[in-house]
Formats: structure tokens, C-alpha cells, sequence
């Protein structure tokens, strides 16, 4: 059906009579089946073209699925729709319909029209995988606002910055000393969370907070966490990046049992490697982790930089939004330093989607990867984040000001009703 669409629209653009044969042929291609094993996971979706615009603005793929755009030319003159590997329609004229197959949308992408000056003027869209998620704090459709209703919802969100919410993420935890052992008790519970003003997400924590709390530990210290599942389901907690005997290594069914709702279990270690490391569970991950089910595990090592102010940042995509340590703009906290400081921050990536995040007006040294210092630390203005990774930076306040600091995968950060999610502010003052 594929090839018979493309050698289709080749012909139909060299005869100049493209859309209409196009759309025929590609319908009957899509309605006469053939489409084997991938037709049940098919997902075929509405797109419409119109002078200067591409509706909707956020098109919203389900995860795994065999993706089709059905794109309808509603407008006047004539349009296209591209992905950015260059995959795309032919020229659809007014009032046409024609298919596009995508497949699998594994990351986000922005489609566009090819027409000269089209996509300059607007016509654009993301698509992203998620059913949804990645657009999980967008409260208004693209087009629906007036260009003084979306300054206004701009100014009111920015105004708000830094705005207060109900409960707060990453708290210290102090230890109880049990024989020489630190015991750090975390208790998994289902919660409601507020993640930006009015925003209350259903979610999942450790100790009633999101991030669950960060565990500061040095290298060489015995260390006991007990783990309390009060969820309706089971779990089990993966010390992401520590080195862990194999039985400690938090895998159900592999290295343990599961911990069934109302079951405790302890996992004992000496920790044997310094860095930013995470917690997190490993049952159900997809669901648990992004609902909330994750911390920093901090391991103080014997070359320690000196910093006026060591910082978490700990990036989370999913049922939640777009979070930086469990809130969305405009109730993230800034990062407020004076003239000269200098700032560690340590980047952490719970979420599923890579995160560069780009820090206006001052740098970002790069000091470690996933724990391990660089032989050659090395400056950047945005550093990239993947699922998984942490990266620790020194950043110098060297700029007085306000800087913004947010994800440069901008749906990450912005909608037509103004910022959201992965936005916040390094301030420098006196
Ligand atoms: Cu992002």
C-alpha cells in the first residue's frame, strides 16, 4: 500500500493533477485492508490545513501506534504537510483530503507546510507521542485566543512566578542511626498533588512528596532503606546509578520478591560509589515513576567542589506535566544567587523524554555525567538530559539579573497561553 501511495504521488504531481487522484487512491489503498498484524494497533488522525494555520496546533499520537494523518485542505490556496525527515504529502488543493503515513511516533516533532513563507507564518504543529501527555498543561486549544488574550495569560503567568502551592518536593531526610547504620524509611502511598496553582494531580510519593526526599549519604556509610508500599499495587525501589550487591538491586521476579501492598522491605548496602544518583521504582516504572514515585540519592564523594549553594533539578515528564522537581511554572522555584556565587546543580531525568535545558545570560559547566566527574569539564548554554541520565553543572553568577532557565524543547515550556511546565529562573542579586 505504501509504495503504491508514493509511486501514486509521484505521478500525480509530474500529471498536475495530484490531490484529488491522491486521496482517492490512497483511501482505497487504507480501506481495502491488507494492513496485517499492525491494522489493530492503527491510529488514523484528523489534521486540518487552513491559510496559514494547521489544526490542531498539538496533535497527540498514542504510544506505539501505526500513526496516519488525515489532512483536509479546508482552506483556499494550496498546502502540504512535512515531517521533519522529509516525509510528505503532495500538494493538496483546496477543500482535498489526503492521507499521510507516519508509523511510530517515537519523539516529538514539529510538521510543517513546505509552501514558501507558510510555515514562517504559523503553519506548524507538534506531534507527540503520549496520548496526550505531552500536552498536559496546555488549558487552551491553539488558534482559540485573541493576540491580547494570549499577552495577558503571558503577563498574569509570569506575574505569578514564583507562585505558592500546597507541598513541597526533595526535603532532606535525616537518617536514624541504627548500629552504625543509616536508616532512611520511605513509605509509598497514592497522593493528590498540587503541581501549579489549582493544578491537582493525582499522583504517587514516597513520604507524601514529589520528588519523594533526597538521601544524602557519604561514600563508605552503611545504609538501610525500608521501604513501606501503601499503594493499592506492588513496587519495589532501584538505586539507579549505585553500586548495589545484586539482591539489593530492586528488580522483582530477579533479584526479589515483590513488595505487595502493606509489605516492607529493607535493602542493605554500603554505599561504594560517590555522585547524583536517583531512587526510584522499578515495578510498573511507566506509570509509577512519572506519577511520582522517585528521589535523589546524593553520595558525597572526597573531591567535593566547593559551592556556595548545591541545587537539584529534577526533571519529570507524564501524568504530572512537564515538572521541574514536581511543579510546573509558574510554581517552580528560582535559583537565587548573589554576584560571584558559585552553583552546583544537579540535573536528574525521571521523565520518559530527553530534556535540554538551556539557562539564559550565564553557563553551564559540565562537571559529571551520571555521577562520574569529566576528565575535561567543559562549558555549555544548554545541556541535554536523557531519560535516566543525571548531569551535574557549575554555573557562575556572574550576570546580575533575571535569567530565565527552562527545556528548550519549547512544548515543554510554552503554549499560546503562555508559559508552563519546564520553566523557571536563576536570579543573580545582591
Ligand atoms: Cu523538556
Amino acid at each position: 500500500m505504501k509504495s503504491a501511495y508514493k509511486i501514486a504521488a509521484v505521478l500525480g504531481a509530474i500529471l498536475g493533477f495530484a490531490a484529488l487522484l491522491i486521496s482517492v487512491a490512497a483511501f482505497a489503498g487504507r480501506g481495502g485492508g491488507g494492513e496485517g498484524a499492525g491494522a489493530a494497533n492503527a491510529q488514523t488522525i484528523d489534521v486540518e490545513l487552513g491559510d496559514l494555520f494547521i489544526k490542531p496546533g498539538a496533535i497527540s499520537a498514542s504510544p506505539n501506534a501505526d500513526v496516519t494523518l488525515k489532512i483536509h485542505n479546508g482552506g483556499g490556496s494550496e498546502h502540504d504537510l512535512s515531517l521533519p525527515n522529509g516525509t510528505k504529502t503532495p500538494r493538496i488543493q483546496a477543500g482535498q483530503t489526503v492521507l499521510l503515513h507516519v508509523g511510530k511516533v517515537a519523539e516529538s516533532m514539529t510538521v510543517f507546510c513546505t509552501v514558501p513563507g507558510h510555515r514562517e507564518a504559523g503553519m506548524q504543529a507538534v506531534l507527540a507521542v503520549g496520548g496526550g501527555d505531552a500536552m498536559a498543561g496546555m488549558n487552551h486549544a491553539p488558534g482559540a485566543m485573541t493576540s491580547a488574550q494570549m499577552d495577558a495569560s503571558y503577563l498574569a503567568g509570569v506575574k505569578a512566578f514564583p507562585a505558592a502551592t500546597k507541598g513541597e518536593g526533595g526535603l532532606p531526610l535525616a537518617p536514624k542511626i541504627d548500629n552504625g547504620v543509616k536508616v532512611f524509611d520511605l513509605t509509598a502511598a497514592e497522593i493528590d498533588w498540587e503541581v501549579a496553582p489549582g493544578e491537582i494531580k493525582h499522583g504517587m510519593a514516597y513520604n507524601g512528596m514529589i520528588p519523594g526526599p533526597t538521601i544524602r549519604v557519604a561514600l563508605g556509610d552503611k545504609v538501610r532503606i525500608v521501604l513501606h508500599n501503601n499503594l493499592k499495587e506492588s513496587t519495589a525501589m532501584h538505586f539507579h546509578g549505585l553500586t548495589v550487591p545484586n539482591s539489593m538491586d530492586g528488580v522483582p521476579g530477579i533479584t526479589q520478591p515483590l513488595v505487595l501492598p502493606g509489605q516492607t522491605f529493607s535493602y542493605d548496602f554500603t554505599v561504594r560509589n560517590s555522585g547524583t544518583h536517583m531512587y526510584h521504582s522499578h515495578m510498573n516504572a511507566a506509570s509509577q515513576v512519572p506519577a511520582g514515585l522517585l528521589g535523589a540519592f546524593l553520595v558525597d564523594g572526597a573531591n567535593e567542589p566547593t559551592v556556595a549553594q548545591d541545587q537539584l533539578m529534577v526533571l519529570n515528564d507524564g501524568p504530572l506535566g512537564y515538572s521541574i522537581n514536581g511543579k510546573g511554572f509558574p510554581a517552580t522555584k528560582p535559583i537565587v544567587a548573589k554576584p560571584g556565587e558559585r552553583i552546583r546543580v544537579r540535573y536528574m531525568n525521571e521523565g520518559m523524554q530527553i530534556h535540554p535545558m538551556h539557562l539564559h545570560g550565564l553557563t553551564q559547566t559540565v562537571i559529571a555525567l551520571d555521577g562520574n566527574a569529566v576528565p575535561a569539564p567543559y562549558v555549555e548554554d544548554t545541556v541535554m538530559v536523557a531519560p535516566g541520565q543525571r548531569v551535574d553543572v557549575l554555573i557562575t553568577a556572574s550576570e546580575p539579573g533575571i535569567w530565565a532557565y527552562h527545556c528548550h524543547i519549547l512544548t515543554h515550556a510554552e503554549t499560546e497561553a503562555g508559559m508552563y511546565g519546564m520553566v523557571t529562573a536563576f536570579i543573580v542579586k545582591a
